[in-house]
Formats: structure tokens, sequence, C-alpha cells
């Protein structure tokens, strides 16, 4: 019961201050289509228009009609009708428009008369191109544009954008922080509720199209019959949104599921049972994208345990799917606990002699960097390397090795920095981008992956911040020359307001925050240090696992004398992997970028850096300045607690303040271990950490999610 003076109280509160923000829990993503300011409502279109009847138009269709009428709040839209056509359409083609570039899959939008009346026209060569174009105009409206004078045209830079989940038969998701598997694998094909839906249109907004339903450590049993109608019926709600489902192919089926006694891709027989199964899924999805395999990697299976190549076995594969025009996408991460070279370099020295092996609808994935989606890595050295080969970038989305969800880390910064990395293989300007978009080498079949960080929870990520990195992903895929901290502006407005007071504090989160992980967990080129299977939190001194490359150890090669990977001639000589101008960089400390100080070079601790201090000392000040920019995070963040409903703002901060206290936890027992090592003084005026190091040592963390594998 409130007292007379409580009542009182509440009643004057409810008059003085600005009404909350409603709640919300983040589950409309970029689509939160919310009303607009009286001008831009009134100058939303009177009326949507559609050419055409087919799946896709009427879907294009439904999202404006349901996006502007959430615009429009209480007003009536009295701009010209929107109309959405293909070029094909007999009142488009009059107009002569530039479509010559838009390839299957752009759109343009643009204000003209059609039929005598003036009208918005979304079109494109195709309905695909048109309905990207209905997300275009939404996008572009949200983040602020206005309807007057738009004119907008683009088209994918890339061929094949697709997210590749780690989703299991059981419902768990390997390195997944945000629930269970999307995919309820017990009631498909009977049931494929809203959410499917939902998510075809999410990923359409961005132009993904494809997806990989299963992890690429595969169980054959998404091969079975049952697996591939449940599969069917996903490709069938993704259809209209031009979304291919692709599977993860376990190379070993022919023996579990066929009976065979190998899986040998030579033998006759094992490429009969691949032509027929590849034959009875097209039967059930004739638009299935075709196969991706991981083989010879952890554990899975793969033509090298007959002694054949990787390109035999793609090739296998490839055959199978090829009369279908199915593709095939070939992991070049492999590595082998019986090779004793450098992890870094076992994918190069395995591909790269297979260039020009490769069947033609054969892509070879490669993940951004030569170890495995550290907070960072120099590009991977087979970029630039394989020309003959199409060269798929595989990209992380989920943060197995930044911190899950709850650590904020944009990573759009971090894939800028991959696609604008010069591999110098044609000269200055040989970048990363132009090998995936086909630039360099002249390749018309092109992709890009993300391992997707999408789940059953409510919000899809685990974290309002991190939707941000599966919107990067579709935006850059779509179209690599955006910069990352334009993304990130486009998605702060969509995903909030707007409003430059709230956009302007965000990207200056988001734009620093990828940076400040590798500070305090792996600076200077330091990497692989987290806890062993779960890759949580820190463990650099683990040394003792039975393959000698899964130990943090292993990577830092820290003693009493210095610290880092020495990977030029003295050592591996990981840096002759690269084009000859960059390995002369990379060879040299003095030449090489400090990111990427310790990842190819064993240096003392007392090496001088750029800043005049020592290693150590250097050292120790990046992990200060990395929890320093989180605490500066937290601030931003707080004082925005205005502008965002309370139930994403009091997540986000949450998450913020578990991020601190890792941040402190990464640095302190970093510090205590390299010290045990190095034995060296606090650099002056830095605290030595609170707890010695068998306290850090102690910690475990068997239930930590996402460790499936
Ligand atoms: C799907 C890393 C991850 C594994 C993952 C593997 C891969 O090793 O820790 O969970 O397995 O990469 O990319 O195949």
């Amino acid at each position: 019961m409130f007292t007379p003076l409580r009542r009182w109280l509440l009643v004057l509160a409810a008059i003085l201050l600005p009404a909350p923000a409603l709640a919300e829990d983040g589950h409309d993503l970029w689509l939160r289509y919310r009303p607009l300011a009286a001008e831009g409502a009134a100058a939303l279109p009177a009326a949507v228009e559609r050419r055409g009847d087919t799946p896709t138009l009427r879907a294009a269709e439904a999202e404006l009609i349901r996006a502007f009428a959430a615009m429009a709040g209480e007003t009536q839209g009295r701009g010209a009708r929107v109309v959405l056509a293909a070029a094909a359409d007999p009142q488009v083609a009059a107009l002569g428009l530039p479509l010559g570039d838009l390839g299957t899959e752009g759109y343009l939008i643009r204000q003209v008369r059609l039929g005598d009346a003036p009208a918005t026209l979304v079109t494109g060569n195709s309905d695909i191109g048109v309905l990207h174009g209905a997300f275009a105009l939404l996008r572009h409206l949200g983040s602020g544009g206005a309807l007057a004078g738009v004119d907008l045209a683009s088209a994918p830079r890339i061929g094949l954008r697709v997210l590749n989940h780690w989703d299991n038969l059981d419902g768990s998701v390997e390195r997944g922080y945000s629930g269970e598997s999307i995919w309820d694998w017990w009631t498909l094909p009977e049931y494929t509720g809203p959410r499917y839906t939902d998510y075809a249109r999410a990923n359409a907004a961005l132009g993904i199209n494809g997806t990989v339903l299963n992890n690429v450590n595969a169980k054959a049993d998404s091969l079975t019959a049952p697996y591939i109608a449940k599969a069917a019926a996903l490709a069938e709600v993704f259809r209209p949104y031009g979304i291919k489902v692709y599977l993860s192919a376990r190379f070993s089926a022919p023996v579990e599921l066929g009976g065979l006694d190998t899986a040998d891709p030579l033998d006759p027989q094992v490429q009969a049972w691949w032509d027929a199964k590849a034959a009875e899924i097209y039967r059930a999805i004739p638009d299935f994208g075709g196969f991706l395999v991981k083989a010879n990697s952890e554990g899975q299976p793969g033509p090298r345990d007959y002694d054949r190549s990787h390109a035999d076995g793609a090739n296998m594969l490839a055959r199978a799917v090829a009369p279908h025009g199915g593709i095939v996408m070939w992991r070049a991460f492999v590595y082998a606990d019986t090779d004793p070279d450098d992890r870094g370099k076992q994918a190069y020295t395995e591909f790269k002699p297979l260039d020009g092996q490769f069947a033609d609808n054969v892509l070879v994935q490669v993940k951004n960097g030569a170890i495995d989606f550290q907070p960072r890595e120099p590009f991977h050295p087979l970029f630039g390397a394989m020309p003959q080969t199409p060269l798929m970038l595989e990209l992380q989305i989920t943060k197995e090795y930044l911190g899950f969800n709850t650590h904020l880390a944009y990573l759009g910064t971090m894939w800028e920095e991959v696609l604008d990395a010069d591999t110098m293989v044609r000269g200055a300007g040989s970048t990363v981008a132009r090998v995936v978009d086909g630039s360099l080498e002249g390749h018309q079949l092109t992709g890009i992956a993300g391992v997707a960080n999408i789940g059953a929870d409510r919000n899809w990520s685990g974290s309002t911040f991190d939707q941000a990195n599966w919107y990067a992903f579709g935006r850059l895929a779509w179209d690599h020359t955006l910069p990352a901290e334009a993304i990130a502006r486009e998605w702060a407005a969509l995903t909030f307001t707007p409003d430059p007071a709230l956009t302007g504090p965000v990207v200056s989160m988001m734009m620093g925050s990828r940076q400040a992980v590798v500070d305090y967990m792996t600076p200077l080129g330091l990497a692989h240090l987290m806890g062993t299977g779960h890759h949580y939190g820190p463990a650099p001194w683990i040394a003792d696992l039975a393959r000698p490359e899964w130990n943090p150890a292993y990577y830092h090669k820290a003693d009493r004398q210095g610290i880092g990977f020495d990977r030029t001639s003295t050592g591996s000589n990981a840096v002759a992997q690269y084009a000859a101008p960059l390995a002369a960089r990379f060879a040299d400390p003095a030449t090489t970028p400090e990111a990427d100080l310790l990842w190819f070079h064993h240096l003392p601790w007392d090496y001088r850096m750029q800043s005049g201090r020592p290693l150590w000392a250097e050292l120790v000040h990046r992990y200060d300045r990395g929890i320093g920019n989180v605490a500066e995070m937290r601030r931003q963040w707080h004082a925005l607690a205005p502008l965002v409903d309370a139930e994403r703002h009091e997540q986000t901060a949450a998450f913020l303040a578990i991020q601190q206290r890792d941040a402190q936890w990464w640095r302190d027992a970093s510090i205590a271990y390299w010290r045990s090592l190095n034995g060296l003084p606090m650099p002056g005026g830095a605290a030595a950490p609170p707890r010695d190091l068998d306290y850090y040592q102690s910690l475990s963390f068997p239930y930590a999610p996402g460790n499936t594998g």
C-alpha cells in the first residue's frame, strides 16, 4: 500500500520525469519499425503497389506495408505510392533505367513517373532484387533518410553470402552463446513457426543468400531422409527471401549410412553413393546450394584417411552436385598434431600445392587468420597464394575467443582490417577483399561465410550489441567497401534511434571495442591464451595438453628472457608464406606492425617499443589501456539511459560490468603469470595483481557455454 506522501511523490514524478522508453526484448533486430516524426510520417507513401504476383514480391509488399504502418503511427502517409516491379515489367522496361550493373540480386530505387503518375520505384533484374530494394528503402528511412529525392542503387560484390550454423542435431550450438539452436529439428518438418520467417526476413534485409544449417563437425544423420525432409521444410520458408539451404557433409557418410567399407573419394562406389545422395537431396530441395566440408581437421574424417588429397575429396562431392548446379565449400582449416611444423603454416603447406586441381564448382573456404579466429591475427597467407582457386573468406560472428556474448566487441573493424589487408601478390592493392570478390584473378564464383551467432534467445544473438556483428557481416558480405563505422552508425540508428545524441556515443563505443578486447586479452600479437576447451578467460600457463598446439604456451613461448613466437627464418619461417615485400616487412621487428609484433617475433622483455617503453612495460600498459576503454564504454552507456529502453539498457549495462570484471581478470592473471617467468617488478606506477598466480590457476569453468565439440 502507498502512503499518501508516496502516492503524491509518484504522481509528481510521473508529471516531471520523461516517460521511460518502452521495454524491448530486441527480437525485432534491424526490422524494428518505429513511428517517424510527424513530417517524415506524413511523407510516407500513401500506397504500395506490387506489379506481379510471386511469393518474393508478396514478401516485399508485406514488409513495406508492415513497416509503413508502424512508421506512420497515427499519421496518414501522403507521399507518392511505392511500386514494386522487376525490370521485365513493361512500364519499368519503358523507362530505360540503368540496370545493367545490378546483376540478379541488386536493386535500384528512384522516383519516376510510371503510367503517368509519380511513384517511388523499387526495381531490380529479378524479384529478389526488388525484395533487396524494399529492405534498402526501409533501412534508408529507418536510419533517418527521407523519401523525397531517394535515389539508391547497389549490387553485391560477392556471390555467395552465407551463414554457417555450427548447430547440432540435439539442439546445442557449438560456440553458441545465445541459447539453443533456432532449428527445432524435433518438430520439423511439420512445424515451421514464425521464427523461421523472421530469420529469413532479417537475413534478406542484409542480402545474405545462403545458410548452412548444421555444424561442420557434422553427423551423417543430417543426410538421412528424415533430416533431408526437415531441411526441405526450412528451404521452403527461405526460398521467397532468396536464401538457399546448404548442408555440412560428413565425409565418412558412405560408410556410416551407406554400409560401404570405405569413403575413399576415388572409389567408384563411393562416388556413386554421393551421386545418389545428391540426387535425393535435389529431389527434395531443387535449389539446394551444396555442401560445406570440414575434413581431416580436429578428428573429422576426410580424404587424407585414404592418402587422397583435399582436391580429390572436394572434387568427388563437386561431381555429385554439379549436374544440379550445386557447389562445394571445402574448408582449409586443417592442422595435425602429427605435424611438428608451426600450426599457423600447415593449411598453406597443404593447400597451396593443390591450386589448379579443384573442380570449377569448388570454393576453398579460408578463415581470416591462420590460427583460429583470434582477437587479432594477420591475414591468412593463403589469400593471394592460390590464384586459380576461388577462395571463400570465413569469418566468425559468434565471439568464441572474444568474450562470448557478455563482452562488447564490434567485429566490423576487425573484418574491415582483414578485407583491406594488402596481400601484395600482384603489387600494391591486391587486397584480401579483391581475392575474395574475384576481381584480382577474374573468378566468377565468389563467396564469404560467417559463423552465425544466432540462437533461440529472444534477442537472437545473446546480447544487443552482438546483433551488430550479424548485421555487419551481412552488410560487408554485400559490399565490402562499406566502412565499418558507417555500418555501426546505420545499425545503431535502426536498433535504437537515429538521434545523433545516441548514435555518436554508441558508434564511438563500438569502434574502439574490438581493440579494447585485444588489449586486455592478447596485446601486441599474442594469441590463443584462452582457457582450455571453452576459450573463456585467461590460461596462458597451460602447457600439458596432449596436442602441443592446443597449449597456450605453444603460442606465447614466454620464458625468463622474452616472449613471442618466432616466425622468421630463425624460427618457423611462416613469414615466407607471404608475398616477398610482406615477408621482408614481417621478418624484421622494426618494420613489423606492433599490433602483430609477438605473432612474428620472440623478443626480449626489455625490447624497446615505439613508445620508448620496454616491451614488458608496454604489455602492462596495453592491458591497462584495454580496461580503461571498457570503463569508458560503461560511462558512455550509463549516460545513454534516457535514450534507450530500460530492458536493453539494463542488460547491456550488466554485461559491460561483467566485461570490466573480466578485463581486470585477464590483466591480473596474465601479469601474474608473466612475472612468474620473467621475475620483473611491476613497471612504474602499475598496480600488481591483487592475487597470486595460484589463485588464477585454480579457477575453472566446466560448464561454460558453447563447448560442445
Ligand atoms: C566447429 C575451432 C573451434 C571449434 C570449431 C573449429 C572449426 O577449433 O574451437 O569449435 O569446430 O574451430 O572451425 O572447425
